[in-house]
């Protein structure tokens, strides 16, 4: 049985998400973040960057939650996370890229340089250019948007799941977002396999 290692409301929602969308079977383990279980030797030999979300899956062991994601749309082809035809997965990968690279890396460069980092690490300008930059590919995103269900062609998708993480965040944060990206999110939100996600996730131990 596949295998996630997670906390909750960080990066392993969004993949306790896509597996609950594909209805498999997976056990949780809840790495401590705050007991700093992640830089302990146990897990780290699972992930040597000491960071969550994991998933085994019959001894392979993968890292990064956007590939996971993708991952278990491929597994799980029934669900249709994951377009089929090279148009459509073009589409979705462009979208996936999109949102890791260009907007939840700002998220979280500014997170870091707000809070995360010891302080003497921290620079508030870096934390302010960061929003900034944030906004800019926000207003991107919610140009793509207008009009539309889903991020990548007509239906729902992973890159959906991270995308729609990446705005839980923003929006837990306090990052302003406009009506585009709101409703997309709220919608989206009440997908029922999100709700079983969170609940995996908080009742885990
Ligand atoms: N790019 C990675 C980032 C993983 C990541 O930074 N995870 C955070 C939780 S959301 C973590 O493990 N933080 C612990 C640390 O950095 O010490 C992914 O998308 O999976």
């Amino acid at each position: 049985m596949m295998k996630l290692y997670g906390y909750p409301q960080t990066r392993s929602a969004r993949v306790a998400w896509a597996l609950e969308e594909a209805s498999a079977e997976y056990e949780y383990t809840r790495v401590n973040l705050q007991g700093g279980e992640h830089r302990k030797p146990a897990f780290l030999a699972i992930n040597p960057f000491g960071k969550i979300p994991s998933l085994v899956d019959n001894g392979h062991v993968m890292s990064e939650s956007a590939a996971i994601c993708t991952y278990v749309a491929e597994k799980f082809p029934v669900a249709k996370l994951i377009p089929t035809d090279a148009k459509g997965r073009a589409e979705y990968f462009q979208w996936l890229f999109f949102v890791v690279s260009e907007l939840e890396v700002h998220l979280w460069t500014a997170a870091k340089h707000d809070r995360l980092l010891p302080e003497d690490k921290r620079i508030a300008a870096v934390a302010n250019t960061s929003y900034w930059e944030f906004e800019k590919a926000a207003a991107v995103l919610s140009t793509h948007l207008k009009g539309r269900q889903y991020i990548a062609g007509d239906q729902f998708s992973a890159a959906d799941i991270v995308c729609v993480s990446v705005l839980h965040w923003a929006h837990h944060v306090k990052v302003a977002l406009d009506m585009t990206l709101l409703n997309y999110m709220h919608t989206l939100s009440e997908r029922p396999a999100l709700a079983r996600a969170r609940k995996r996730e908080a009742e885990a131990n």
